[in-house]
């Protein structure tokens, strides 16, 4: 069974409500399968993969079977220490007569391998307060805005929670009519400021509102920003404190955006921030239309922060919870 919304969340020991009639929404989910769906989103990534990773490949085993299985996952941007980990592994079970040397049995195997790295570290989002502070960080235009006004979607529509959202990306107008927008579309409350307000202030007045709402989830949206940027990344930090030093023990949930289509680099610069602030999660967003799928793997082991959610497009459905066993056969099943 696929990873549901109800198993990523931790909403602790808040009784579910009485759910309201969903309000017409042409962009809800759709029922279609969702590993057909991740499975198409991944399409290019599979490709790259199983050109080279056919169950042919390991017909004959020798050094080049494993080169040419390296050289795939490289290329998928799994990067390089998880690669070696991986083929280690696989070369040394198969060596060992652990695993059949048979191309279907061994594919098989290496499926396992990567659902297992995937998994590395796995958690729910931590929903379990009253109410519940969620911050969103990450670069610019990998996602943040977009993946908030979804997961509100799915606390309001499918769990009945009230949310309320925090505009505390003050840089641009346009940022706080972009969550305006979401605050509508899902039903939850807004908090919002002029622009060039103090982003600390508005995650403050937000925490406030909703404990005085009695909202169930805050989740505050936060600027864009690129991990050079100091002056930004002490903001970050700032708007921080003043979460903690409004609800002690908030945030209860960090999360960062990620940007599949920019690969490594994308993982270097989650490990700049995680150097600056504290990470839960990772929303890895932009993994349909590209081939660097392989950085999932990257992310579990370099980065050591599970991904909770992945974003296979644009629709409200399209923004998941994680499956490590689906994603890893998703990767490399062909039929
Ligand atoms: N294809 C695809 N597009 C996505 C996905 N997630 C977000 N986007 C698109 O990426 C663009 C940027 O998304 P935003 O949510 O505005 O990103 P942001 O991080 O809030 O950006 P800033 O606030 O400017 O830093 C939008 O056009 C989104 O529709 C995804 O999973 N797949
Ligand atoms: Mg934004």
């Amino acid at each position: 069974m696929s990873t549901t919304w109800a198993d990523i969340l931790d909403l602790g020991d808040r009784a579910p409500r009485e759910l309201p009639a969903r309000p017409p929404d042409e962009d809800a989910p759709k029922r279609k399968g969702a590993f057909s769906r991740l499975r198409e989103s991944l399409s290019k990534s599979r490709r790259a993969l199983t050109e080279e990773i056919s169950s042919s490949l390991f017909d004959r085993i020798d050094d080049e079977t494993w080169e040419r299985l390296e050289e795939a996952l490289i290329y998928a941007d799994a990067g390089a220490s998880t690669t070696a980990k991986v083929v280690e592994k696989l070369e040394h079970e198969v060596d060992a007569g652990e695993v059949p040397a048979d191309g279907e049995a061994i594919k098989a195997r290496l499926v396992e391998i990567l659902a297992e790295i995937a998994a590395t570290n796995r958690a729910p989002i931590n929903l379990s307060a009253e109410p519940a502070v969620l911050l969103m960080t990450g670069v610019n235009g990998t996602g943040k805005t977009t993946s908030i006004g979804k997961i509100a979607w799915h606390l309001q529509q499918e769990f009945g929670l009230s949310v309320l959202l925090g505009a505390a990306d003050t840089y641009r107008a346009a940022a706080a009519e972009q969550l305006a927008t979401w605050a509508e579309r899902s039903g939850a409350g807004i908090v919002r400021s002029n622009e060039g307000a103090d982003p600390g202030a508005v995650a403050f007045d937000s925490i406030s509102a909703a404990r005085a709402r009695g909202s169930d989830v805050v989740i505050i949206d936060t600027a864009g920003r690129l991990h050079t940027q100091s002056n930004l990344m002490d903001e970050l930090g700032k708007v921080r404190r003043v979460i903690e030093k409004q609800m002690p023990g908030a945030p209860h949930e960090t999360l960062i955006s990620i940007d599949a289509t920019t690969g490594q680099n994308g993982l270097r610069q989650a490990q700049a921030f995680a150097e600056a602030t504290a990470l839960d999660g990772v929303v890895l967003t932009k993994l349909d239309g590209t081939a660097k799928g392989g950085i999932t793997l990257a992310i579990a082991t370099e980065l050591g922060i599970p991904v909770k959610l992945i974003g296979v497009g644009e629709k409200l459905e399209d923004l998941r919870p994680f499956d490590p066993d689906d994603f890893a056969h998703a990767l490399l099943d062909e039929s």
